[in-house]
């Protein structure tokens, strides 16, 4: 143990985890991916829809393919438990510059799905936005600069303007290596973005000490726009945890209200994790164990609230929760 490691964590008992999960593994997808993760699921007229990321290689050699077979799988579900993936990837992005595509999370704003993702290029990470009417056709709106990712778009405009959550990741001025916050902007046109803030950084979550991040893009409730967050902590002592050599890090997923008219106002958090890796899927047999990321988060007209994480890097989970209990944990502060 390091004197900075964080220890052990637990899930909140309002979260309920899928007894089906995983919901989607690279078994049910019909082209060979070795990890399907990171997915981003929307609801759009009254069809469930999730793109998810692929990944190759042998988890029998532990090995992985090159990043630039990295694709995006698209599937649909009538009840967004039971996914029907897809003959094929829907998004491949052939071009010179691009090396990959991968963890998309998808916004409906206004009818329409945009979807945010990150994409390795020969010049840098970056964060983009796209649109797109049937999945098959993703018009590019929007790339940041390096070095940014992990964006996620608010449901609505406010104020007129259009909201996004991001995680730049600042390596000199934080001090070397990671140390990495979440940060707010707004944009007129989905184009141009600007008003750049920071909204929650590593030092004010107890269970990080390396990143915090967008997870899911938020949702409007009542009472503001209830967002999850991915917390990562670092102890040096892990070894071995998955494919690789080594794999220290652990990524939980974390809970928070912002304000419904200045959403760049934290109005409460939970100081201990949603969801912290303890089930089987999560913790053993994936390329990164102890990884919990959460991408999509629906909030039905009953009040559950389904929270969709990729786990471990290999599968995609659900579960479920009540957006009151959620609520409560934020404003109440946790457990
Ligand atoms: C990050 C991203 C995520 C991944 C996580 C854990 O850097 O690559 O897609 O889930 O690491 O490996």
């Amino acid at each position: 143990m390091n004197k900075f490691a964080i220890g052990a964590l637990t899930s909140s008992p309002v979260i309920a985890r899928h007894p089906h999960n995983p919901v989607l593994a690279p078994k049910d997808v019909p082209y060979g991916p070795a990890m399907v993760f990171n997915a981003g699921v929307a609801k759009v007229q009254g069809k469930y829809v999730m793109v998810f990321r692929n990944d190759y290689g042998d988890p029998k050699k532990g090995t992985i393919e090159p990043h630039g077979t990295t694709n995006l799988g698209l599937a649909y579900s009538d009840d967004g438990l039971h996914w029907e993936p897809q003959a094929a990837p829907c998004w491949m992005w052939n071009d010179e510059e691009v090396v990959r595509v991968y963890d998309p999370r998808l916004t409906v704003i206004d009818g329409r799905c945009y979807i945010c993702f990150a994409v390795d290029t020969k010049h840098g990470l970056r964060g983009g936005i796209a649109v797109t009417d049937d999945f098959s056709a993703f018009e590019v709106l929007s790339l940041s600069v390096p070095d940014n990712r992990n964006m996620v778009l608010f449901p609505d405009r406010i104020g007129g303007q259009y909201f996004r959550l991001e995680r730049p990741m600042p390596v000199y001025s934080r001090g070397g290596g990671d140390r990495f916050d979440m940060w707010i902007g707004d944009s007129p046109d989905l184009k141009y973005w600007g008003g750049s803030k920071l909204l929650l950084s590593v030092e004010q979550v107890p269970f990080a000490n390396d990143k915090v991040g967008p997870g899911a893009p938020p949702v409007r409730t009542d009472k503001g726009y209830l967002t999850t967050f991915h917390a990562v902590d670092l102890d040096c002592s892990r070894g071995k945890n998955g494919w690789e050599d080594r794999w220290q890090k652990r990524y939980t997923a974390g809970i928070m209200l912002l304000d419904k008219e200045d959403p760049s106002r934290i109005l409460g958090m939970s100081r201990t994790p949603l969801i912290a890796p303890e089930a089987p899927y999560e913790i053993r047999g994936g390329f990164r164990n102890d990884v919990v990321f959460p991408g999509g988060m629906i909030l039905e007209e009953s009040g559950e609230v389904k929270i969709y994480y990729g786990s471990a890097d290999t599968v995609e989970c659900m579960a479920t929760a009540h957006v009151d209990d959620l609520l409560k944990l934020c404003l109440e502060g946790g457990r």
